[in-house]
């Protein structure tokens, strides 16, 4: 049958909505609240600097150093339920990432803007395994070229993977949520380029 829709453009992406059980994310959630080192970042803006929308943390493997925004992620340590949610997004995204930004909504008021995650360092088309617990949040996906729209309501324990032309072609972002009051914790899992070191005593 024709398909009047067909030639929509539509990101790369696959979503699994129950890749968390229910009482795994609730865990999950406890745990990354008190586990991970928040901080606040600030960023310049054309009115000043002003604080992240969202508390962050990164992790990832000794190297992975990550700039965004101007702010330089210098890895923390793999936390312990951190690691155990990174081996259940690689089995699911069948691939291997080496870092993670993590992301605190403390409220509606918290939220990310539009952006594509396309910095060099994540190579020509990155896979980004991305985690959310607990406050459902929409996410959107808007195609570069056209204008076209798509929403997503990411829910506790579901993983969106975004893969291919996705960051070349799409800009996404967490829209404000006004009068939610629950907390959300996204974690988007990364492969980066280790940063190159020079050994001491060497050329
Ligand atoms: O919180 C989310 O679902 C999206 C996070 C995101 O876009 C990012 O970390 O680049």
């Amino acid at each position: 049958m024709l398909d009047l829709f067909d030639d929509v453009p539509k990101p790369d992406i696959d979503w699994y909505p129950n890749c968390l059980t229910p009482a795994v994310a609730a865990d999950s959630l406890r745990q990354l609240t008190d586990e991970v080192a928040w901080r606040q970042d600030w960023i310049n803006t054309p009115r000043g600097r002003i604080p992240l929308p969202r508390l962050t943390a990164w992790q990832g493997d000794p190297d992975v150093v990550y700039v965004y925004s101007g702010i330089v992620n210098m890895p923390a340590r793999w936390t312990p339920t951190v690691l155990a949610l990174r081996r259940i997004v690689e089995r699911v995204a069948v691939t291997r990432f080496n870092s993670v930004l993590l992301n605190r909504y403390r409220h509606g008021k918290d939220g990310m803007g539009w952006h594509a995650d396309d910095e060099a360092s994540l190579g020509q088309q990155p896979i980004i395994g991305s985690l959310s617990l607990g406050a459902a949040r929409t996410f959107e996906l808007r195609h570069n070229a056209t204008g076209v729209m798509h929403r997503l309501r990411l829910t506790s324990g579901s993983l969106l993977v975004m893969r291919g032309r996705t960051q070349a072609e799409w800009k996404h972002r967490v829209p404000k949520a006004a009068g939610l009051a629950a907390e959300r914790l996204n974690l988007t899992f990364r492969w980066i380029e280790p940063t190159q070191r020079t050994a001491a005593g060497r050329a």
